[in-house]
């Protein structure tokens, strides 16, 4: 186990490029100096798509720069350093002379003199309220030629006032979901997904590390370092005998934009990316404490000082101060700090003072689950449907991530903008799955499908062809604004076919992007423990479904979960420690979580009775 292991860690920190959530980037590519990156390029030729749709132009045109934007995500090298390189940009697919003009000329200049034309021809917002899920380029120009909405925000007033719903073929129930996709957005803020920030922030250690060889101990606190979904600003701490040299090194990195504040051991700055970073540096002896303190959160540091000032101490970020002798105690780790203040060490991810100093005092956390107890993937696409790599590629990839098996899950045929496989592709694809499982040797291929529920609970595929299968994920993909009585009941419909082994991403949310459905999560829960139902925890950066309160609650009720990355591309693998970061939020142990079984236990596991699988799973001694 020690050889994957090692690899998956290798991977994870290479992997400093996780897919972020799209924005719209009003500013793309005007000259902040910095080289574009391939998300840049690709971000420019989907815009163009979006404002060129919005005006009505040639579908052929559009098909062109759409494909460009999609092969640009998807390619291997880098287009900024390669893009005098004409004969190799020709050889991509989809590169005609428009398409690598463009490329050369972004490349070179940082701007593109046809998108920005294009964007002052059009009503501005365009961009912006395209990103609104159920607003398409043409309702997004209707709504600006005709009502003059030029943001988010005219866009929720608009449809407040009533005057949105009168657009043609709108409504006043498509138009209150859109706006519930907008609040959930307005609810998000300004805080930053995990999943854009964690990168950043390894990106950004990487190169102080690098540039400043006295630094030691170099780490993020606060709420990225508690594995939250979204963060306020990202804060850093690392110990070094010069701290102004410290200084002087993060405040003059090449992506810093602005420097906020910058003293002898503190400064703030604002990277390129426009993440603001915190940067403390202190002395060895006060960084335990110091990580303590600046770890959070606030309200598990509060508890924490209460506790110490029962015992004569009180706690700051240099140690713990005796009351009564006025002397200081130091720390070399925050497990010391804890065992002085009669506790277990409380992992991050839970200092969130719900409940875990009650459970720590009882001797009741739980060992949380961490990435290393995860052997397999039971959710992943391929170029049969939706993804961007073949078969061949995908298992190699999770290979390399760390994983022992994988279950290939491409899309039904109710998916249709996923190009969904019909019965028969399916066979096929079942075909391939298990040759290819034959070929590869210390490795394991499942079978599967990710598979749409549909309207009334019904499943995409008829029972034979699912029982064929390894892995049956059931999913919501359409009619997402069903009502609360509704929804719960398709779902639960879909819980009692015994061909249905796990719910993926059950409440479909995109992260500050698409709110996520209505439905009654206690009795799905029940039903899930009643039918011997899996709920998966989509560790995919923009989903993150089930997310950590869920997971909690779903702990609380009995329910057994898998995670799975969703990975259309072979590099979301390293996905995988969102979704624990969210599992270990949510308390869940490895006990609880199916691919923690090696692949044979795993199979005993499908290959029992659904009622039973969950009192298989109680009875399976996991070794530690
Ligand atoms: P964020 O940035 O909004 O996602 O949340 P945090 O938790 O990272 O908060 P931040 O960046 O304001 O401060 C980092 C940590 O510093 C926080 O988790 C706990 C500690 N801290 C900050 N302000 C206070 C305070 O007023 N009292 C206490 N006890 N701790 C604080
Ligand atoms: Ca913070
Ligand atoms: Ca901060
Ligand atoms: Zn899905």
């Amino acid at each position: 186990m020690s050889a994957p292991r090692r690899s998956r860690q290798r991977a994870a920190a290479r992997e400093v490029c996780v897919t972020p959530a799209r924005e719209p980037n009003t500013q793309t590519a005007t000259g902040t100096g910095s080289k574009l990156t391939n998300r840049d390029f690709a971000q420019v030729f989907s815009d163009i798509t979006t404002l060129l749709q919005a005006r009505g132009d040639s579908v052929f045109k559009i098909r062109a720069y759409s494909r460009a934007a999609d092969t640009i995500d998807n390619l291997q090298f880098d287009l900024a350093e390669g893009a005098d390189d004409e004969e190799r940009l020709r050889a991509i697919p989809g590169f005609g002379d428009a398409i690598v003009a463009k490329v050369q000329e972004l490349a070179s200049t940082g701007r593109l003199e046809f998108f920005e034309k294009l964007k002052a021809e059009m009503p501005p917002g365009i961009l912006e309220i395209t990103q609104v899920p159920g607003i398409g380029p043409k309702t997004a120009m209707r709504a600006a030629q005709e009502l003059g909405i030029d943001s988010r925000e005219a866009l929720a007033s608009s449809i407040e006032s009533g005057e949105f719903e009168k657009l043609p073929r709108m409504g006043n129930k498509a138009a209150q979901n859109i706006l519930r996709h907008l609040n959930a957005r307005i609810s998000q803020g300004d805080r930053i997904p995990i999943g854009t920030a964690l990168p950043e922030a390894e990106r950004v250690m990487a190169a102080l590390e690098e540039s400043c060889p006295g630094i030691r101990n170099l780490t993020c606190a606060g709420s990225l370092r508690r594995h939250r979904e979204t963060v306020g600003d990202i804060d850093m701490l690392c110990s070094a005998d010069d701290p102004k040299a410290v200084m002087a090194a993060f405040t003059s990195l090449p992506m810093v934009k602005d420097v906020m504040a910058s003293g002898a051991t503190k400064s703030m700055v604002v990277m390129d990316s426009g993440l603001q970073f915190d940067l403390r540096v202190v002395p060895d002896a006060a960084f335990a404490a110091t990580l303590l303190y600046f770890t959070g959160s606030k309200e598990h540091g509060i508890r924490l000082r209460d506790r110490a000032i029962k015992r004569g101490l009180s706690l700051n970020e240099y140690g713990a101060k005796n009351a009564e002798t006025g002397a200081l105690e130091e720390f070399a780790s925050e497990e010391e700090v804890y065992r002085r203040l009669d506790l277990p060490y409380i992992p991050p991810e839970v200092r969130e003072d719900s409940g875990e100093f009650d459970a720590a005092e009882r001797g009741e956390l739980p060992r949380l689950i961490t990435v290393q107890d995860v052997l397999g993937d039971l959710h992943s696409h391929t170029d049969w449907t939706d993804g961007h790599a073949t078969m061949e590629e995908m298992a190699a990839a999770a290979r390399v991530a760390g994983f022992q098996y994988l279950a290939v899950t491409d899309h039904s045929k109710s998916a249709t903008v996923a190009s969904g496989l019909s019965v028969e592709k399916l066979v096929e694809h079942n075909e391939a799955v298990r040759a290819l499982d034959k070929k590869l040797k210390g490795f394991r291929l499942l079978t599967g499908t990710e598979m749409d529920i549909l309207a009334n609970g019904e499943l995409d595929y008829p029972d034979d062809a699912l029982a064929e299968l390894d892995i049956v994920l059931g999913s919501i993909h359409s009619l997402m604004h069903q009502d609360r009585k509704t929804m719960t009941a398709r779902i639960i419909a879909a819980m009692e076919n015994e061909n249905l082994d796990i719910v993926a991403h059950l409440t479909t949310r995109l992260i500050g992007k698409r709110a996520p459905i209505d439905l009654d999560f206690d009795a799905v829960c029940t039903a899930a423990v009643e039918t011997g139902t899996v709920l998966e925890i989509n560790a995919s950066t923009q989903r993150l479904d089930l997310k950590d309160t869920h997971i909690r609650r779903a702990m609380d009720l009995g329910v057994l979960f898998s995670i799975g990355t969703d990975s259309h591309r072979p590099r979301q693998f390293a996905d995988l420690r969102y979704g624990v970061g969210m599992a270990r939020r949510g308390w869940c142990t490895p006990e609880r979580v199916i691919n923690t079984l090696p692949y044979s236990a795993l199979m005993e596991f499908i290959s029992t009775h659904k009622s039973e699988r969950y009192a298989f799973m109680d009875r399976y001694e996991h070794q530690p």
